[in-house]
């Protein structure tokens, strides 16, 4: 067994965005593009990955494995003492991060592009977890890209493919390869946390619910969670085998890709709870028998709710939002006198603040929920507190949802994804937008007055560090809201999101239909960033 240099030249677009690398497959089936990126990240770590562990793990999607035996040759050659790796090569992303936390390794190696289509045509992902188990803050991704782009060698141990279907351990010269049960310590940390009994007891008592698992990595986890340790009837999880191209379809767990789900979930006969995950299993999307709720108001009841929950039984420290969701979590967390953050899109900026303690719960617009358990969002968590909820409480999913709104109000709230729009047209938009803010104050744009806006700014309460730039907000004094922002982990031009929402205190109008209510916010929104001039369409391409 011997070690291999290879000389390199680097790539010029190996900037991790949102939440990793995530470009086309074939943009990662370029030669060297793959063991340059994972060099850089290893180079980026020092002589601290010396004797080091790390986790080694990914959502299944085309060319997985072959990432996944690149990474574990580089990391071998490059002094780690210890690779964890999910069997398969397969890892939800929640999984590895708590992996990380439980094993001590200096950090892990997660591959997916999430939502994002998969096979040959779709997209790929490399992402970088630190020590805590979080995506990586934005200073060492900014090191990542820098090493990344001025590359010249990388080392690789030149030995056979390891065989990922056999648990256990293999030797890769002085590194030892353990392939572990992506399952089995995700399952234990799960009853820690939620009422295991009490949701069986629930299943016993004939509670039907359905889990899509969109064809991708939460089918193993919901497989031997719900159907296995729980008791749901068998057929509770459907598309629950990982395949490399999800079937085709979009893992992305929302009513308009998870339409089959939605379908079942409006009909006449439908189950008393449905739920979905996304491609790495750190989506959720909750729909009540006839009603969807929108991850934001998943969050705010989940935070009303969670001392329910064996985990959460002391309260909650704070809890945190990303800017674009929904303020309906700053509603529970006034009432429960705790604090709430608004951080920038992105899971990493919730990383320091739970790693203080300020929070305990987390979440974002985009089927986002987390708590301090890991450093990631978690699909399956987020269903299984959801279960919790309705065991202890006795009551149905719709009616909790319709308590809450009549406790609270509700803020009436949608997206409009822009996608494919060209790159330079969208960078266009935004700029103009920039540019006339400070004139928006005290202009009326379809019925509704502009009260406030600005270019959101976020300084980390516990590093200090300042990220500017992360979405225009539009404020109107009707008690609405209009955010704009380009999404950062798109691989075709540009995706423009346009976040709309309207708080109802009256609990007479909240039943009326979503689209309706907003209908001036969308316009006004038209009409303030000029959507149509700037991108040509006439209309959003997935509304959510
Ligand atoms: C999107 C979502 C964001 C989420 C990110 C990663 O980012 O808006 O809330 O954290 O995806 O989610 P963007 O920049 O495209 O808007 V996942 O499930 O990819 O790990
Ligand atoms: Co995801």
């Amino acid at each position: 067994m011997s070690l291999r240099r290879i000389a390199t030249t680097p790539f010029s677009d190996q900037k991790p965005g949102t939440s990793g690398l995530r470009k086309k497959v074939t943009v990662f089936q370029q030669p060297h593009y793959v063991e340059n990126f994972v060099q850089a990240i290893f180079d980026m770590l020092g002589e601290k990955r010396q004797g080091a562990t790390l986790v080694v793990g990914g959502d299944g999607r085309f060319l997985n494995r072959e990432v996944v035996q690149a990474t574990l040759k580089i990391a071998a050659a490059s002094g780690f003492a210890r690779v964890l790796v999910g069997q398969g090569g397969l890892l939800s992303t929640p999984a590895a991060s708590n992996m990380i936390r439980i094993s001590g390794a200096i950090g892990g190696v997660v591959l997916s592009a999430s939502h994002n289509p998969g096979g040959p045509d779709g997209d790929f992902g490399i992402k970088f977890n630190a020590a805590n188990g979080g995506p990586a803050p934005e200073e060492i991704t900014g090191a990542i890209f820098r090493r990344a782009s001025a590359i010249t060698e990388y080392a690789m141990m030149e030995v056979p493919d390891l065989d990922l279907d056999r648990l256990g351990e293999q030797r890769l010269g002085d590194c030892v390869v353990a392939v572990v049960d992506p399952v089995a310590d995700y399952t234990t940390m799960m009853r820690k946390l939620v009422d295991f009994d009490a949701i069986a007891k629930l299943f016993a008592g004939g509670f039907r619910m359905q889990f899509d698992a969109m064809s991708a990595i939460t089918g193993p986890y919901a497989h031997a969670i719900l159907e296995g340790a729980l008791g749901a009837a068998p057929g509770t999880v459907r598309n629950g085998t990982p395949l490399p191209d999800f079937g085709g379809h979009h893992p992305d767990p929302n009513p308009v890709h998870a339409a089959e789900l939605m379908a079942a979930m409006m009909g006449a006969d439908a189950p008393e709870f449905g739920a979905a995950s996304d491609g790495d299993g750190d989506r959720n999307m909750i729909v009540a028998p006839g009603l969807f709720v929108t991850p934001s108001d998943s969050l705010a009841i989940l935070a009303a709710h969670a001392h329910r929950a064996p985990g959460y039984a002391r309260g909650l420290a704070g809890v945190a939002r990303s800017m674009p969701t929904s303020r309906a979590v700053d509603r529970v967390a006034k009432a429960l006198g705790i604090e709430c953050y608004e951080t920038p899109t992105g899971w990493k900026f919730f990383g320091n603040l739970l790693d203080s303690g300020r929070i305990t719960l987390c979440g974002e617009e985009s089927a986002g929920t987390g708590s301090d358990h890991v450093r990631e969002k978690d699909g399956l968590w987020a269903v299984l507190l959801w279960l919790n909820i309705l065991a202890a409480t006795g009551q149905r999913a719709d009616a909790i949802v319709r308590d809450h709104w009549a406790r609270f109000g509700r803020d009436y709230y949608t997206r409009h994804d822009y996608e494919e729009v060209d790159a330079s047209a969208a960078q266009g938009l935004m700029t103009a937008l920039r540019a006339k803010l400070g004139t928006l104050p005290g202009q009326s744009f379809a019925g509704l007055t502009v009260s406030a806006c600005d270019d959101f700014a976020y300084t980390d309460p516990v590093d200090g560090s300042v990220t500017e730039q992360q979405g225009v907000r539009i404020l109107f004094a009707e008690d609405a809201r209009a955010v704009f922002r380009l999404s950062g982990t798109g691989t075709v031009g540009a995706t423009l999101r346009v976040y709309l929402e309207r708080f109802e205190p009256d609990a007479a109008r909240h039943a009326l239909d979503t689209q309706q209510v907003l209908e001036p916010v969308v316009a006004a929104a038209r009409e303030i960033a000029e959507i149509v001039r700037h991108t040509g369409r006439e209309a959003p391409s997935v509304v959510t």
